[in-house]
């Protein structure tokens, strides 16, 4: 058995336990793509911003809720992640904070942000300074109070806002977000990574995994009045863009998860060198203490970038294929991925050449199509069902630090998304296929 075909087997039997909404199958309509707004990164424009630190309740894959500080849109709801703030490069970035942060042991909080990777922040038009009086690494503010930072985004690149004041507590506390700075070099812009042409990507194919972590025993303190203590310190949620997976599969803005907007589900299609010839493209970011080893199955990443710089050196491209990318706390990583069709399987003249065992020693996937070929859907053992759609591929994408799939010990949660390949749209569009929603 090659080892593509062991994928294929593989990805046909894998079990799933998440949920994805069924919409009716068995009707033809023209092909068209699917509603982008749904997947992918969601972008809040700048250069200008309003933020508002706050505190609020966010939803666990094990059903508790969970005391948070994050940033959120000024005057807006309570959302964690803090909003994804996209800017060019070379635009002066303005980002105002209010402080609505709650009384903790009886006492006002201050808070900050800072932005590493960032250089000549100012802080009310006048240098950034440390704030040691009040434990913070940038000018803090008290509650009601206001400050404006601001900086000129030189660099390209993907890159953590944070607080800096009372940074083990607050970070932890979820006060944080991402920074996206892209291109302006000539002939480049936001379909871009970097200023090098191989780093275009399709736009609508742009993905976000914030990894991060929660101790909640610590969020409870803090939501109790009691002492924060990080001596004490030990995760037992890991999250992905503020969610825990299977929410973490679920669309942008998800209905149930109010607090929660941002999904990581990653939707593409198979690489054409005509019809679709540029890669999908994965922002990694670790705001967490933990080293998250994140493993894509299926297929491997191209690490493209670093904390905001691309891998080169005078000219010499240094990017690296891997089949999993260790994201150290505090970084960032750029990887582009693409799906492809390696072997040119064909159910009729190449068909995958494995003997498919007995239904009693099958497992089905609840995302099966009931055929191991891209945009076929076959029917399924009688008691099998499927949330598959259109004949598409799950390929499942976690962290391979396995302990860290869990939620307050409830395992397989954390951590995990998927990676959906949908059938090209010409293929969809042929008679007798289904159109995917
Ligand atoms: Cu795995």
């Amino acid at each position: 058995m090659t080892t593509s075909t062991f994928k294929w087997t593989r990805l046909a039997l894998v079990l799933v336990l998440a949920l994805l909404a069924l919409s009716p199958l068995g009707h033809i309509q023209s092909a068209k793509a699917f509603n982008p707004a749904s997947v992918g990164i969601v972008c809040t424009n700048g250069p200008t911003f309003s933020l508002e630190a706050k505190a609020g309740y966010i939803q666990m894959p094990d059903m508790n809720t969970m005391f948070m500080w994050s940033y959120a849109p000024a005057g807006g709801g309570f959302q964690h992640p803090g909003p994804t703030l996209c800017v060019n490069q070379g635009q002066t970035v303005s980002i105002t904070l209010t402080n609505s942060l709650p009384n903790y042991r009886s006492g006002p909080v201050r808070t900050s942000i800072m932005f590493p990777g960032q250089e000549n922040v100012l802080a009310n038009g006048a240098s950034a300074q440390p704030d040691l009086g009040n434990n913070s690494l940038t000018n803090s503010i008290a509650p009601g109070g206001s400050v404006t930072y601001s900086f000129v985004a030189s660099r390209p690149g993907t890159f953590i806002y944070e607080s800096g004041t009372d940074t083990k507590m607050q970070v932890s506390m979820g006060m944080f977000g991402a920074l996206i700075v892209r291109p302006t070099g000539p002939g480049y812009g936001p379909n871009y990574m970097y200023n090098r042409a191989d780093s275009q990507f399709t736009p609508t194919e742009e993905f976000m995994a914030l990894l991060s972590e929660v101790d909640p025993y610590q969020h409870q303190a803090v939501e109790t009045n009691k002492v924060f203590n990080m001596n004490n310190y030990r995760a037992r949620y890991w999250m992905i863009n503020g969610r825990g997976f299977p929410d973490s599969i679920a669309d942008n803005n998800a209905s149930w998860l109010p607090t929660q907007p941002y999904g990581s589900l990653a939707r593409i299609y198979p690489y054409d060198p005509t019809s679709h010839p540029f890669p999908a493209v994965e922002r990694f970011i670790n705001v967490g203490t933990e080293e998250y080893p994140f493993h894509p199955h299926g297929n491997n990443g191209l690490m493209i970038g670093r904390d905001g710089y691309p891998l080169e050196d005078g000219g010499l491209d240094l990017s690296m294929e891997k089949f999993a990318f260790n994201i150290g706390p505090g970084q960032t990583w750029d990887v582009i991925f693409k799906w492809y069709d390696a072997e040119g399987y064909n159910s009729i003249t190449k068909p995958v050449p494995v003997h498919v065992p007995d239904l009693v020693n099958l497992m089905l996937g609840m995302f099966y199509s009931g055929s191991p070929y891209l945009g076929k859907m076959e029917t399924l053992p009688p008691g099998a069902n499927t949330l598959n759609q259109c004949g598409e591929f799950y390929i499942i994408s976690h962290n391979h630090a396995l302990f860290q799939l869990d939620a307050f010990g409830q395992t397989m949660a954390g951590p995990i998304t998927y990676l959906r390949v949908d059938p090209p749209l010409a293929e969809q569009a042929l008679p007798g296929h289904v159109v995917c929603p």
